[in-house]
């Protein structure tokens, strides 16, 4: 069994659809291991999203990841990463596969309803970040 972070970020929280999320998420064959809603600081969405902080997009990133609170998870299943990567569909709402999250959930490329971590390595420094209890 593998683990990823998963987050149902500001605008599905907003929208009332972190129950229809985890819905999926369920119903898709994940556990769902730990998980906790929360209001990210300022300084939380800048050391999560450290990797983009030279994109033009960044000061953007930040400020939505911090207008309401969000839904962090750790998600359990075989080949977790790419199974919700998959389950989310491409960042890009607008150009998500009909069916993904991110399709019925999502708006654009900035409001997109999910995060997932891109990697195994990335996996458990996310989780780490969220869940070092
Ligand atoms: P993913 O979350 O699918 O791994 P990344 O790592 O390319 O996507 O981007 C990290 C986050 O930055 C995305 N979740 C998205 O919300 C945001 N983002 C990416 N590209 C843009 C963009 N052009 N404009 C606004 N936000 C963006």
């Amino acid at each position: 069994m593998n683990q990823t972070l998963a987050i149902i970020k500001p605008d599905a929280m907003k929208k009332g659809n972190m129950e229809n999320i985890k819905k999926d998420i369920i119903d898709n064959g994940f556990n769902i291991l730990k998980e906790k809603t929360l209001l990210l600081t300022d300084e939380q969405a800048c050391s999560f999203y450290d990797i983009h902080k030279e994109k033009p997009f960044f000061d953007e990133l930040v400020e939505f990841m911090t207008s309401h609170e969000c839904h962090v998870m750790i998600l359990e299943k075989e080949n977790a990463v790419e199974e919700w990567r998959n389950l989310m569909g491409a960042t890009d709402s607008q150009k998500a596969e009909i069916g993904t999250i991110r399709n019925k959930y999502g708006t654009d490329v900035s409001m997109n309803a999910t995060h997932g971590s891109d990697s195994n390595e990335n996996a458990i420094k996310e989780i780490n970040f969220f869940f070092n209890d």
